[in-house]
């Protein structure tokens, strides 16, 4: 029988990819976004691979709740997520961090909420959360940003913990700089600005994350992969920072 990917925003990114990957190797397909244009164009594109698309905000529980908890699906990929804004924690715009924490932390906790019952019941399934290295990592301005990250690791981890003896399995995918919508929403529509982060660099593509999302969920049934870190080839981490005073 054909297996069930329920892909948390779908609609652009590392959702999209995924979507065209899984359905390339025959999985069955419910996209969740609040793009509902771009819903309907990958619904179009991927045909009766398509099982269902819903517009759902993850910020929204108790659509959640309704959308989401009675699927029967094999693996959930919570991905929806975004950062805002690059700005040092003291000028920061306060609705930036709670909207990244409504949707990079609650939402991920509602989604899983929802489905992860159903999950215990059958003793089957899959649950991939996207992190980010910025989880590990931090670097100026990433601050709530990272933290929701790091919120995103440990959770998977405490997931784990929770469902040892069942075979649900949960792993956390921390990937670095890749070329998506991701920085045209971090600087609001600011395309320049966006377009200078992978300037010359050679980021990580949506495609390659979808590889590794599909390689985890191909892995056989007893193997879980508890956390994965990617990056391009030419992003690394920096020495410590010194502050030296001047003079
Ligand atoms: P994109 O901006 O290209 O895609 C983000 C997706 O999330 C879109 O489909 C968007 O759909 C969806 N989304 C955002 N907010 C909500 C919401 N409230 N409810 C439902 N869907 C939502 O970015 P990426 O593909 O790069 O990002 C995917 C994930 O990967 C995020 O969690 C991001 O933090 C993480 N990540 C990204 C990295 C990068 O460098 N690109 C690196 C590491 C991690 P819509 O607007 O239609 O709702
Ligand atoms: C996205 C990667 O480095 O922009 O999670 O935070 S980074």
């Amino acid at each position: 029988m054909k297996k069930t990917i329920l892909i948390t925003g779908a609609t652009a990114g590392f959702g999209a990819a995924c979507a065209r990957k899984f359905a390339e190797n025959g999985w069955k397909l419910i996209l969740v976004g609040r793009r509902k244009e771009r819903l309907d164009a990958l619904g179009g594109e991927l045909g009766s691979a398509v099982e269902q698309t819903i517009r759902l905000d993850v910020r929204d529980k108790e659509r959640v709740f309704e959308c989401l908890g009675a699927l029967e699906v094999d693996l959930l990929l919570n991905n929806a997520g975004l950062a805002l804004g690059l700005e040092p924690a003291w000028e920061v715009d306060m609705e930036d961090w709670e909207t990244m924490v409504d949707t990079n932390i609650k939402g991920v906790m509602y989604c899983t909420r929802a489905v992860l019952p159903g999950m215990v019941e059958r003793d089957r399934g899959q649950i991939v959360n996207i992190g980010s290295t910025a989880g590990s990592w931090p670097y100026p301005g990433g601050n709530v940003y990272g933290a929701t990250k790091a919120f995103v690791q440990q959770f998977s981890r405490n997931l784990r913990a929770d469902l040892l003896g069942s075979r649900v399995r949960v792993t956390n995918l921390a990937p670095g700089m890749a070329e998506t919508e991701f920085s045209q929403v971090r600087f609001k529509g600011d395309d320049d600005k966006a377009a200078g982060v992978y300037d010359k660099a050679e980021p990580l593509r949506a495609e390659d994350i979808a590889e590794v999302i599909y390689f985890a969920a191909s892995m056989p049934e007893h193997v879980n992969l508890n956390a994965i870190e990617m990056m391009s080839i030419n992003q690394s981490w920096g020495p410590l920072a010194v502050y030296r005073r001047e003079g």
